[in-house]
């Protein structure tokens, strides 16, 4: 049986990819962020299991700020493959948290690498890295070959994060790897993320609990995925033969917009009547033409996205309506 050790575990990734690896017949070991209410909801169906619970997966609260909180649990864990999910993850906040996003988002890269090098067996490491790295490329599509130039400070320290992640590879020999993800979602995205917000609004509008829909820049276009879609490109990366890095993306791009529309509509409601933009929501800088080139993770790992961007945003809307 393998052992797996995944960092931001109850987050979007990390509970989909618990999924994967449990019904990979792996032991996975987790850590998350204590909230104070004490809810873990991306996990809770797995943590009533009493078949998986303690069995299979194994809990522990651990702060990327604190490297001694992580190096517990992952020592006892003494795992085979390590996945770094753990982040500051919203671009937005990083504008208004900037120390605080490179801490736990750049340096905390940083810790988990050092930790994982002084392991007696040494696992394969994989880091969640971003197309956020790329800013505003000067081409489109990016791929692995793109260079290097963020814009956010989310972006920077990812950006840190990936470089470090490539030294770490390079001089001391940790099988690493970095996922270059661009945008995936699920129904359990953040709820600040744009998808979410516009999805959880549609039903709430549905229901007669809100009146408007306040959004930033409808004309943003990213290339949006599926989590699962991604998270099975995570574990793809980590069985190949050699350490190299891999862009994971569909290679489309959409509108936020487009999103306004299709979340709506499936819902039957005229988008026109309650949706406005406000300067609050747009950010300092948001990269253009982000779109990604997975065609290296399709011809080595055989990867490639199965959820198409409708299908993702139907799931999302019919996740917020009522049963
Ligand atoms: P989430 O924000 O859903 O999950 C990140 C998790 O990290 C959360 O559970 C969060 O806990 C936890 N976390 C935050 N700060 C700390 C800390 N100081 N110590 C321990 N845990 C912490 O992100 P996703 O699942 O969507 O993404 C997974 C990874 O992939 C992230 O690193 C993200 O930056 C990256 N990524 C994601 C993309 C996407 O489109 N989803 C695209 C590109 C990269 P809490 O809830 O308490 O904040
Ligand atoms: P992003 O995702 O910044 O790409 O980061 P987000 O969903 O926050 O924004 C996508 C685009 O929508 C525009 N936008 C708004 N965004 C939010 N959150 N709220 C709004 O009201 C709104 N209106 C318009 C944004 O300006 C942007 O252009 C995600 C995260 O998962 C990162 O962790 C990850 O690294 C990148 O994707 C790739």
């Amino acid at each position: 049986m393998k052992r797996a050790f995944i960092t931001g575990i109850e987050g979007q990734d990390g509970s989909y990819l618990t999924e994967l690896l449990l019904a990979k017949n792996y032991e996975v070991h987790g850590i998350y962020r204590r909230a104070s209410n004490g809810s873990l909801t991306n996990l809770r169906q797995l943590q009533s299991d009493p078949l998986v619970f303690q069995k299979t997966l194994f809990l522990s609260p651990a702060d990327l700020d604190d490297a001694e909180s992580i190096r517990i649990p992952l020592e006892q864990a003494a795992p085979d493959e390590i996945y770094h999910l753990a982040s500051q993850s919203h671009v937005g906040a990083s504008f208004e948290q900037v120390e605080e996003t490179c801490r736990v988002t750049g340096l905390g890269a940083l810790r988990l690498l050092e930790l994982a090098r002084k392991l007696p067996k040494s696992p394969r490491f994989f880091h969640a890295s971003s197309s956020e790295i790329f800013g505003s490329p000067e081409s489109s599509p990016q791929d692995e070959t793109t260079p290097v130039a963020p814009v956010t400070p989310y972006g920077c320290a990812k950006a840190f994060g990936t470089q470090m992640t490539r030294i770490y590879r390079k001089n001391f020999g940790l099988f690493a790897i970095n996922g270059i993800l661009f945008n995936h979602e699920s129904p359990r995205r953040g709820e600040n993320f744009v998808t979410r917000k516009i999805c959880r609004a549609v039903a709430a509008i549905k229901a007669g609990r809100q009146t408007e829909l306040v959004l930033g820049d409808t004309s943003a276009q990213r290339d949006w995925g599926h989590a699962r879609d991604y998270v099975r490109g995570m574990w793809l990366a980590l069985q190949h033969t050699a350490p190299e890095d891999f862009v994971f993306a569909t290679g489309k791009l959409h509108r936020v917009q487009d999103i306004v529309e299709l979340a709506f509509q499936a819902a039957g409601l005229d988008w026109q009547k309650y949706v406005r933009q406000e300067k609050q929501f747009f950010r300092p800088a948001d990269p253009r033409q982000v779109v990604g080139n997975p065609a290296k993770a399709k011809r080595v790992l055989g990867w490639q996205p199965e959820i198409t961007f409708e299908q993702t945003i139907a799931e999302m809307v019919q996740a917020e309506l009522p049963a």
